[in-house]
Order: C-alpha cells, then sequence, then structure tokens
C-alpha cells in the first residue's frame, strides 16, 4: 500500500500501544473476575483475556480523549467492544459455524471448554457488555450513555454483526458479486468497529460534526480492516501470518482480490485509508496522532 498519500504526524505509537494494551487488560480483568462458578468464569475469562489486538477498546478510548472526553469516560465502554468481539469469535470458532481450532493462539473456547460452555461465555459476554456500560460508566449524562448503548447494540445485532454473518452464511458456495461481499463485511467486522470509536466520542462529549466524523473514519477503517485481511491472507508468508500462503484462491470464499484482483483491492484499501485520513484532518493533528496511526496500524499489522 502506498504510504506517500498521507503524512503521519509524529507519535510515539508502540509506546502508546504497549501503555494501553496494559490498561485494557487490566480492565477487563476486573470487568470479569473469577468467581463462582468457577469453570464458567473460567471459560469467560480464557477467551476474553487472551492475546487480541485490542483495536477496537482502544479506537474507543482515542476517539473519546480526542473530542476532549477523559479515558475513564470510555473505559467501560472498551471493555464492553471487546467483550462483544471476544463473544463474536468464540461463537463463529464453534463446530455449528467455522468449526475453528485456534483463536488468538490457543485453542479455541469449545476445545477447552466444550460446546456448551462456550455457547454460554459468549452469551454472558454480551449480556455483561451492556451492563457494564450501563452501571459502570460515571462522569457522562444519562442521555449520552443510552445514545452510546444504543449504537453498540445496532452494531451488534442484525443491522451490524449478527447481520453480517447470516449473509455470509447464507452466500456459502454462491457466487457473490462486491456488493454482497461489502455488506458482509461492512456489518460483519466494520459497524462493531465503527461503533467502538462513535462510542469513545459519544462518551467523551463530542457533538454532532466531530461524532459524524469520526463515524466517516470508522467506516473506512473497518471495512479496510477486511480489505487488508483479504491482502494478507493472500501475500504473507505463512511463517508470518500462520496461514498457507494463497490458500484462500483455492477455497470458493469471495475475498476482495478475487472480485477486484490484488492490485485493484491494493488501490481500494489506499482510498480508503486516505478518506479515513481526511476526516480526522478536521482535527488538531496532535490531538488526533493515536488515530491516524491506529489506521496506519490496521494498514501494516
Ligand atoms: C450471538 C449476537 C451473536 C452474534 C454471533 C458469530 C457471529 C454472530 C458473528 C461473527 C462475526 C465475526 C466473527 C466477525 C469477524 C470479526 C473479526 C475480524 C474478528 C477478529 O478481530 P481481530 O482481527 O482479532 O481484531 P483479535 O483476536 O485481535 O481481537
Amino acid at each position: 500500500i502506498k504510504q506517500e498519500r498521507y503524512q503521519l504526524p509524529s507519535f510515539r505509537f508502540d509506546e502508546y500501544m504497549t501503555k494501553m494494551l496494559k490498561k485494557v487488560y487490566e480492565a477487563l480483568d476486573e470487568a470479569v473476575p473469577l468467581q463462582e462458578p468457577i469453570k464458567f468464569h473460567e471459560a469467560m475469562r480464557y477467551s476474553l483475556l487472551a492475546a487480541g489486538k485490542r483495536v477496537r477498546p482502544i479506537l474507543c478510548i482515542a476517539s473519546c480523549k480526542l473530542v476532549g472526553g477523559h479515558e475513564s469516560m470510555a473505559l467501560p465502554m472498551a471493555c464492553a467492544v471487546e467483550m462483544i468481539n471476544t463473544m463474536s469469535v468464540i461463537h463463529d470458532d464453534l463446530p455449528c459455524m467455522d468449526d475453528a481450532d485456534i483463536r488468538r493462539g490457543i485453542l479455541c473456547s469449545h476445545k477447552v471448554f466444550g460446546e456448551k460452555t462456550a455457547v454460554l461465555a459468549g452469551y454472558s459476554l454480551v449480556t455483561l457488555a451492556f451492563e457494564h456500560v450501563a452501571s459502570k460508566t460515571i462522569g457522562v449524562s444519562p442521555d449520552r450513555i443510552v445514545r452510546a448503548i444504543a449504537e453498540l447494540s445496532s452494531a451488534s445485532g442484525p443491522e451490524g454483526l449478527v447481520g453480517g454473518q447470516v449473509v455470509d452464511l447464507c452466500s456459502e458456495g454462491k457466487t457473490v458479486d462486491i456488493n454482497v461481499l461489502d455488506y458482509i463485511h461492512i456489518n460483519k467486522t466494520g459497524k462493531l468497529l465503527e461503533a467502538s470509536i462513535v462510542c469513545g466520542a459519544i462518551l467523551g462529549g463530542g457533538n454532532v460534526e466531530e461524532v459524524e466524523r469520526l463515524r466517516k473514519y470508522g467506516r473506512c477503517i473497518g471495512l479496510l480492516y477486511q480489505v487488508m485481511d483479504d491482502i494478507f491472507n493472500l501475500t504473507k508468508s505463512p511463517e508470518w501470518y500462520g496461514k498457507t500462503t494463497g490458500s484462500d484462491l483455492l477455497s470458493d470464499k469471495a475475498t476482495y482480490p478475487k472480485l477486484m484482483g490484488l492490485d485493484g483491492s491494493q488501490k481500494f484499501a489506499t482510498e480508503l485509508i486516505s478518506r479515513a485520513m481526511e476526516e480526522l484532518d478536521y482535527f488538531d493533528a496532535a490531538k488526533a496522532a493515536p488515530l491516524y496511526h491506529l489506521a496506519n496500524y490496521i494498514v501494516y499489522r
């Protein structure tokens, strides 16, 4: 992906990520204590505390701070978006869905705790996500908390990740065009990423212009996330990415490189990142530095 079209403000991104990963980990650890029934809470914690990239919670906090909020205003929401993301991967890995063995570098939940517990652990992470935001958010007006909860529930349901998953499942073995592929990924991956950013901005006190610009930024990087995933699956070495190079070309799953070609997909990714960066140009560059770098991280992760 060509980088010359955007300039990143100087920022110690590695230090920032190390600090934020620790903060998010500690907040998640505290949000789901090990309590009775022990085995069940162990299952919730097993997947939640495993080594995820934490892109969504970090975006949520960065967005809150960009509009002038304190990170504590967004921390319960940051945990909530990670809980929902974790639920989606626990359920996606189940034998009735993708039937996967490994997630986040360790055995999938159902492989360790059994299918019944994995289903219930995922379900509990969803309900806990909403409870956590509603009961633990402090320093934010109730109407903003309700607005943020509405955004998060919409992104998690039939107009978001569930809807994307349903269309993905219905498309198996069929010829999929670019509109359907966009629909699947905008909903399955994009909406929760977008909501993480929008919720951070709402809770941080953002005005309509700020929230809507960050929404557009989120929409672009949400789709970018999947376009890059498809490009990586095709181009990264197996050692680096843990998958067989080019294996996606052999499966019948629709991907951006298959529908647009590798060059076309890279052009599309460049376009998406430029559009995302343009939305950030509205804000003070120094304050928006984490979000510029997070968009860049999605491209080069
Ligand atoms: C039961 C409400 C409910 C929903 C379940 C299974 C399902 C419906 C939806 C699947 C959605 C899904 C798996 C989307 C993929 C999103 C995605 C790219 C997840 C992986 O995110 P990363 O790459 O992974 O950020 P880490 O592990 O770093 O968090």
